[in-house]
């Protein structure tokens, strides 16, 4: 019966899904019957082993790590045992002294259910314990073999690779479309150990110096007495600390703007944040800023989108990352690099790049992309691969090399320390999803859950005993060796230069960079975020640090918020920078794949119609979904959303060849009205739209005859969204 789950789970998802339910069809594929679910009967052994449950390591061509069979990390096989082995005649009633008598303390097979139950859990991670994950593959292009000698980036390695997406602050139960950064945390399983980029989706961060990190993090956090709001920073510990601490207004303006509610893992950029200082064969060294660039283009919900994802579907992200992968559109982002010269000053156009709340402008020092990543696989099984995946910025390959930035310095301190208490001990690195493909060869013994059965007599060096055994590498056998990067002569002080004064002149560069539709969207944040919290002084002291940002952003705020406009503190001195186009993430076109339509028909539409215009969508790389008053199916053709359960938000377009009295269709339209989807009628159903109330008239809502309106609607979904329908406010502004 598993094999039969298995097949009926990837053979039907696989094609196409989109919903919890894998109700998603594409057109051509055979209209598949509900699936037969054979009923458990007598056992058969021995069974396949399920294709989808080996080990990461064995995802890789290049060789495993290990040599477990595939059996001994799942479930398999006839009979049900204990741990132990023993083979159990009942799981299902504890051994009683009578049917109706007490439990007897005898029974080790209840213990061991329950006690191994009981353990189940262990603890989130401390931040970014919400998140999703997906394997994948890094194919360099060999352009960045001139800077680093890293062997993974010579031109057509391919190197498996494993990405944790993630939020901040929320628990591991909380929403995914919070307003909040988002983490993008590739471990590199390269041939000469494992590299990660622990990055996040906005290029600079709060603090300036490790030593921070906690106060900002506690500031985040939901308030110590009733522990709410989960997973915000609209709250008044948050704004106090930003406020006050103006350095973080650079990172905060970022999450104010629809990046902080991205509408896609797939697409959101990535950024390393710190300056890494990388080295080619020649030993010359070069500092350099990392970025992942997505193929799909940089893109946000709007804000009622993400509230009503918060309800309808607080796992938004993490599915539509999860059934774009199964259905094929392997999401992909190049990796490119911004490459400056090491000088001794270690600054670039006057940007001290060891200040982790700057950004190097795209206009001054372009991106060179130097290979591409495709996530094309799911995980098998949550907690052993996303939850157990241990990231550390300090996991280095020869090559590439930090630099003095004081809040990665920490940070290289910060995550194997507290993978200790989160992994329960020192030997995490031999959990199946953290190993590394290079071969290990450490003298690190012992020590809770330790698996590995080492031998030999002699753990040391220098030793005679084990032959010497291993030997240290020197740079020819690709050791990795520090760049003797000269260190400043001075004196221990608790100080931070000069050049990180500058806390406001970046954060009006990104605000004046934007569009005007996204610079209403970054003022309608600050008016909900500042209007959440209660202390007057508070709010008060915010917009007089978005005085000195822009005036227009302040006095929008404030009147939101019904309190006088403040002057900008006159000590601080705001440059005018030039604006950087790149920063918007308006105006552009994308690729279309994995973007869902929706096809709201009814049990009088022509079937032949529905298929052609289905495949039509999928045949544009796009997802067609069915929407119909009820469940079942219109002839062949499988409904995958009733108007229970169709809901607007994870639609990127709306098609509609039945118009319905009901209610809740007239809502889904006007949703998608508001939120700026392209939306298609047919001309039968153009008075029955207008009749539920959508202006048939307004940008981006077609009408007209079934192919012309579906090819118009294909048109705009490249633009992501109608921008002009909402700079005529189609939706509320805060
Ligand atoms: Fe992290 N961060 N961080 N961080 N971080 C963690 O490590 C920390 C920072 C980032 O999917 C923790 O294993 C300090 C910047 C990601 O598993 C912890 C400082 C950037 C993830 C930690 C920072 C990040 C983490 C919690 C300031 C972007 C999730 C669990 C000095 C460049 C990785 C864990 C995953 C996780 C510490 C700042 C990215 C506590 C002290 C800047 C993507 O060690």
């Amino acid at each position: 019966s598993d094999e039969k789950r298995t097949k009926n789970r990837t053979d039907e998802n696989r094609t196409g899904g989109t919903q919890a339910s894998g109700e998603v069809f594409l057109p051509g594929a055979p209209a598949p019957e509900p699936p037969a679910l054979e009923e458990p009967t007598t056992p058969r052994h021995p069974l396949p082993p399920k294709p989808d449950q080996t080990g990461p390591d064995r995802r890789t061509p290049t060789g495993a790590a290990t040599d477990l069979p595939p059996q001994a990390v799942a479930q398999q096989g006839q009979y049900l045992t204990t741990a132990q082995g023993a083979r159990l005649p009942d799981t299902d009633h504890s051994l009683k002294a009578g049917p109706r008598g007490p439990v007897l303390l005898q029974d080790h097979h209840l213990r061991e259910k329950i006690t191994h139950f009981d353990h189940e859990r262990i603890p989130e991670r401390v931040v970014h314990a919400r998140g999703a994950a997906a394997h994948g593959v890094f194919e360099a292009n060999g352009a960045a073999e001139g800077i680093t000698k890293a062997a993974f980036l010579r031109a057509g390695v391919r190197t498996r690779v494993f990405t944790r997406f993630s939020t901040v602050l929320g628990s591991r139960g909380s929403a995914d479309t919070v307003r909040d950064t988002r983490g993008f945390a590739t471990k590199f399983y390269t041939q000469e150990g494992v590299y990660d980029l622990v990055a996040n989706n906005i290029p600079v961060f709060f603090i300036q110096d490790a030593i921070k990190f906690p106060d900002v993090i506690h500031a985040g956090k939901p308030h110590p007495d009733r522990e709410i709001p989960q997973a915000q920073s609209a709250h008044d510990t948050f704004w106090d600390f930003v406020s006050l601490h103006t350095e973080a207004q650079h990172h905060t303006i970022w999450n104010m703007s629809d990046r902080g509610i991205p509408r896609s893992y797939r697409m959101m950029q990535g950024f390393g944040v710190h300056t890494f200082r990388f080295e080619n064969e020649a030993g010359e060294t070069s500092l350099v800023k990392i970025h992942w660039r997505p193929r799909l283009g940089t893109h946000g919900l709007t804000w009622e989108e993400a509230q009503l994802l918060g309800g309808k579907d607080p796992d938004f992200h993490r599915r539509d990352l999860a059934d774009a992968i199964e259905a094929g559109a392997h999401p992909q982002w190049d990796l490119a690099l911004q490459v400056m010269p090491d000088t001794p000053d270690e600054t670039f156009e006057g940007i001290d790049l060891l200040d982790p709340t700057k950004i190097v402008p795209e206009e001054l020092c372009p991106l060179q992309v130097i290979g591409t990543m495709t996530l094309d696989a799911n995980p098998s099984n949550y907690f052993a691969e996303t939850e157990q995946v241990a990231f550390h910025p300090g996991h280095l390959v020869p090559g590439i090399d930090v630099t003095n930035d004081p809040l990665l310095q920490g940070r290289l301190f910060s995550y194997l320390d507290t993978q200790i208490s989160r992994l329960g001990g020192p030997n995490f690195a031999q959990l199946p999803i953290n190993r590394p493909h290079a071969d290990v060869n450490d003298m690190l013994r012992d020590g809770m859950h330790q698996t590995a059965v080492h031998s030999g007599v002699a753990p040391y060096h220098p030793n005679s005993l084990d032959g010497g055994c291993p030997f240290e590498a020197g740079a020819a056998e690709g050791a990795f060796i520090e760049v003797p990067a000269p260190v400043a002569e001075s004196v221990k002080e608790r100080a931070k230069p000069a050049s990180f004064d500058d806390h406001f002149s970046q954060v009006r560069l990104f605000y004046r960079s934007l569009t005007p539709i996204e610079q209403q969207h970054v003022a309608d944040a600050y008016a909900f975020e500042l209007g959440k919290c209660f202390e007057e002084n508070i709010k008060l002291r915010q917009l007089r640090a978005l005085a000195s940002i822009d005036a227009d952003l302040c006095a929008t705020v404030a009147a939101a918020l019904g309190v006088p406009v403040p002057d900008a503190d006159a000590d601080v001195e705001v440059l005018d920078l030039d604006p950087s186009p790149a920063l918007r993430m308006v105006g552009e076109e994308w690729p279309i794949a994995g973007r869902m339509v929706g096809i709201v028909a009814d049990a009088a539409t022509d079937v032949a119609a529905l298929e052609g215009v289905r495949e039509a969508i999928a045949d544009a790389g796009a997802l067609p979904i069915v929407i119909a008053p009820t469940g079942g199916r219109l002839g062949e053709i499988p409904v995958q959303r009733s108007f229970h359960t169709a809901t607007s938000v994870e639609l990127d377009g709306v098609l509609v060849l039945a118009a319905s009295a009901d209610p809740r269709s007239a809502q889904l339209l006007a949703e998608a009205f508001r939120h700026g989807k392209a939306i298609g009628v047919v001309d039968e159903a153009v008075a029955g739209v207008e009749a539920s109330g959508l202006d048939t008239q307004a940008p981006g809502v077609l009408t007209g005859a079934l192919q012309v309106v579906a090819a118009g609607l294909l048109g705009l979904l490249p633009r992501h969204r109608v921008w002009e329908r909402l700079e005529l406010g189609g939706e509320p502004a805060v």
